[in-house]
């Protein structure tokens, strides 16, 4: 297949002939030396040049949880339909359409209830807490003692805690805790390490927690203050030692001895009331003062998730368009290199072909990212490429599949070419994962896009993606009639 090459970069934008023409002199007084030596010197001197560069291409951005006012609540809304309506622009041309426009008329409707929820009465507190620590047994105290007497609005769930839910994924505002206004963290001593990381996440969320030490009854009074000043040291780490209090909601009951008048001793069992009033008295303070603050901050919360399942199937869509555009410039990138004189694996020419893909890419996740800076994210992602090893094992593994085929000719260049093809595509792929998953910016956080590189090369050096894909690239780039058959290989 003959790809044009229509772009000026491939030809002589490229920039980088300073570092092109030193890595060719070094070629030439070094080509006695083989192959994999100059390979690995090009890599080398790729690698010097790149690390004196600047880490990072632009300050990395935190996201931050706003404060929970009523015209928060309501940005957050508004930026949910803006999302829903770029999902509604992208479906207008696509096939699958039905099933998207009723995906689209659900989040419309999740608009209207979020927008009623501002003003929200109800308030729905959620109790967790590792197994057996007694969570049903203050939800069933707080629903006789506390709700009744108050006369409040609250529902009570109690809900096994999973520290997995603020650890394991990128979403991690998407977790069962997220659509309540309020938390009861309970715990029966020792703050344990998941339980700290997974409060902290609480807090980098906006949701208000209270801690509960639980099971008090347990404890001598002597031993008490030193635990209590134990949690409030770990808790002042994250400015939550305020949220702490202790009850005992179900004590155990106890053996009285009673001395009566005539000498005699009488023995009993007495069930102690339930202590919570610590609590109690907290949560009518805090509803007092922030009920509206609770509701406001669920909102955004709530908005938010829906936000992310409307930018999920905005992102199914994006990906659609992109996986052409990125196997077009695979093809470019495996013509070039195969055609290239340079006799090596010449990274500098592929960071040119992949700067013009994160332009092509940056554009259908509406990024906008230009040239000069598609330029400087295609180099980082060289400098990654390298950092991961990922050049190197990529080269190895593809020369093993090259070379255990049945047919003994290979075209110069032709590792070169599949090389070219393959790191191009894992540079493709893992920009669109990146754009997914990150927050709108035009910011490149290097450190998030090495985690994605790294995990894309690992999926695709699966053997049975790497001997297709040397298949395809090879019809693209071998001249007609060389036939090349990959067999069975086991690569290490
Ligand atoms: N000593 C003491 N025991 C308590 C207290 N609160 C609850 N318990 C006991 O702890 C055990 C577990 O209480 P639950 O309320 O079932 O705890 P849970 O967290 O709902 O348990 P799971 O639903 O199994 O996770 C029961 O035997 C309760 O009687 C307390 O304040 N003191
Ligand atoms: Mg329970």
């Amino acid at each position: 297949m003959a790809v044009k090459l229509q772009r000026p970069i491939l030809v002589g934008g490229i920039g980088f002939s300073l570092l092109l023409w030193l890595l060719d002199s070094v070629h030439s007084s070094l080509s006695e030396f083989g192959g994999t030596t100059i390979f690995g010197i090009m890599l080398a001197s790729l690698g010097v040049w790149l690390l004196k560069r600047p880490k990072s291409l632009s300050p990395q951005k935190l996201s931050i949880i706003p404060l929970p006012t009523k015209e928060a609540a309501e940005e957050a809304i508004a930026s949910l339909t803006t999302t829903i309506d770029k999902l509604s622009l992208a479906a207008e041309d696509i096939n699958n359409s039905k099933k998207i426009s009723n995906n689209i008329s659900q989040l419309n409707q999740q608009v209207i209830t979020l927008t009623e929820e501002l003003e929200r009465q109800q308030l729905s507190i959620v109790i967790t807490g590792n197994k057996g620590v007694g969570k049903t047994a203050l939800s069933e105290i707080l629903k006789s003692q506390w709700i009744y007497k108050n006369s409040q609005k609250i529902e009570f769930i109690d809900i096994t805690w999973e520290s997995e839910w603020t650890t394991k994924n990128e979403y991690t505002q998407v977790n069962p805790l997220s659509p309540y206004d309020l938390i009861l963290f309970v715990i029966t001593g020792d703050l344990i390490d998941s339980e700290f990381q997974g409060l902290s996440k609480l807090i980098d969320l906006g949701q208000r927690f209270i801690l509960i030490w639980n099971k008090q009854d347990l404890y001598w009074p002597d031993q008490k203050p030193q635990v209590i000043q134990k949690i409030k040291e770990t808790l002042s780490t994250i400015n939550s030692e305020e949220n702490l209090v202790k009850i005992s909601a179900r004590p155990n009951s106890i053996k009285v001895r009673k001395h009566q008048q005539d000498g005699t001793i009488q023995e009993f069992i007495e069930q102690p009331l339930p202590e919570i009033s610590g609590l109690t008295e907290k949560l009518n303070q805090l509803l007092d003062q922030e009920r509206k603050k609770l509701v406001w901050a669920t909102t955004i919360r709530k908005a938010e998730i829906v936000r992310l399942e409307a930018k999920n199937i905005l992102n199914q869509i994006r990906r659609e368009r992109a996986v052409p555009q990125i196997e077009k410039y695979q093809w470019i990138a495996a013509v070039t290199a195969f055609s290239n004189p340079v006799a090596t694996l010449d990274l500098l020419a592929i960071a040119a072909i992949n700067a013009q893909l994160i332009v092509d890419l940056s554009a259908i996740y509406e990024r906008k990212i230009y040239l000069e800076k598609g330029k400087k994210v295609a180099v980082t992602m060289a400098e990654l490429m390298l950092k991961l090893g990922l050049v190197e094992i990529s080269t190895k593994t593809l020369t093993i599949i090259l070379k255990s085929n049945s047919v003994t000719f290979i075209a110069g260049g032709t590792i070169q070419a599949i090389s070219a093809a393959y790191l191009t595509r894992v540079a493709g792929i893992s920009l669109t994962e990146y754009f997914s998953t990150q927050i709108d910016s035009n910011f490149v956080n290097i450190e998030q896009l090495e985690k994605i590189l790294q995990r894309v090369f690992n999926q695709t050096q699966e053997n049975n993606f790497l001997k297709s894909f040397v298949h395809q690239v090879m019809s693209h780039v071998l001249p007609k009639g060389k036939k090349l058959e990959v067999v069975q290989t086991q690569v290490q």
